[in-house]
């Protein structure tokens, strides 16, 4: 077992297992940027997956996103999930060098675990970092379409708001508070993204290193928006590309009421350090 330098809490195992210890794109590209970004050729895409009880839904993903693009190594982030998904993911990644298991076992929820996950990937030199929800909501096929986008943006979000987006098989309840979030999420961070709740989002590498993604603060799903308004703070090009979400049909969300509301005392919480010029830890 040896240390990954620039990681907390993380040691690295021979066997690949770890354990804890068409875009719309703002602002307009300059034509210099587009010369020096079609000399832009990313070898190592990370696929980040975090995980809380998805051994029905993670096998399968994990083998559709890596036949996505021969590029592509997966790092799953599980939180000990008491169904067996780290295990599973062990064994995955056992049998194949392209799939890690970030074994976390504390400091627990869906943004801590994002954060290591990013964190993991800039240690492991990541081109391209995709993050993805294990529940085929967001649907592997989309991922070449995300990599493409990236030659003219920082940040690619799939979006379910932009024409040809579709949000399918939820209840409309569920379209409705997503809608009314999002209204709430432009309104409060001043960003121009239709879908700000999407967690469907391919990064540069640069663009990760930009808003320090390896130390975001937001314990929970808010981890998605305060990546987006740091994005936004730091004037990164950012852009959207129609994706089909679909209700997840395995396994059961983790997603509750109360940490809806805690994510949106989240986001009022940013925008308060981002007034303040707090955002970025000194
Ligand atoms: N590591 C980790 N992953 C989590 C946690 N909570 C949720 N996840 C994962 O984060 C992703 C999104 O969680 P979901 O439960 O699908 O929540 P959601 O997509 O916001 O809500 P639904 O629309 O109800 O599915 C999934 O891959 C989950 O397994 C957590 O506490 N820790
Ligand atoms: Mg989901």
């Amino acid at each position: 077992m040896g240390h990954v330098s620039g990681v907390r809490n993380l040691t690295v195992s021979t066997d690949q297992v770890l354990e804890e210890q068409p875009a719309r794109v703002s602002p307009p590209v300059k034509r210099q940027e587009r010369v020096r970004m079609s000399a832009w050729k990313p070898a190592r895409i990370i696929v980040t997956i975090p995980t809380y009880n998805e051994v029905e839904n993670i096998a399968l993903l994990v083998e559709q996103v890596l036949l996505a693009d021969a590029r592509i190594e997966i790092v799953v982030a599980d939180d000990s999930s008491p169904d067996g998904t780290a295990s599973l993911v062990g064994e995955l990644a056992r049998k194949d060098r392209r799939v890690h298991l970030l074994h976390r076992t504390r400091e627990f929820g869906r943004g801590h675990a994002g954060r290591d996950a990013f964190a993991w990937a800039l240690a492991h030199d990541a081109d391209i970092v995709i993050e993805m929800d294990a529940d085929f909501s967001h649907h592997p096929r989309h991922i070449p379409t995300l990599i493409k986008a990236l030659e003219d943006a920082d940040v690619v979000m799939g979006s379910r708001q932009v024409r040809g987006g579709k949000d399918l098989g939820r209840p409309a309840w569920r379209v409705m508070l997503t809608r009314v979030s999002n209204v709430y999420v432009r309104w409060v961070l001043g960003v121009h993204i239709r879908d700000c709740n999407s967690g469907f989002r391919a990064f540069r590498r640069s663009a990760l290193e930009a808003i320090d993604a390896g130390h975001a603060t937001s314990p929970g799903p808010a981890i998605v928006h305060e990546l987006l308004y740091k994005s936004k703070v730091r004037n990164l090009r950012l852009a959207e590309i129609p994706i089909e979400f679909k209700e997840r049909e395995r396994g059961t969300s983790s997603l509750s009421f109360a940490k809806l509301l805690r994510s949106y005392v989240t986001i009022l919480k940013l925008k308060s350090r981002g007034v303040t010029g707090r955002l970025f830890p000194k």
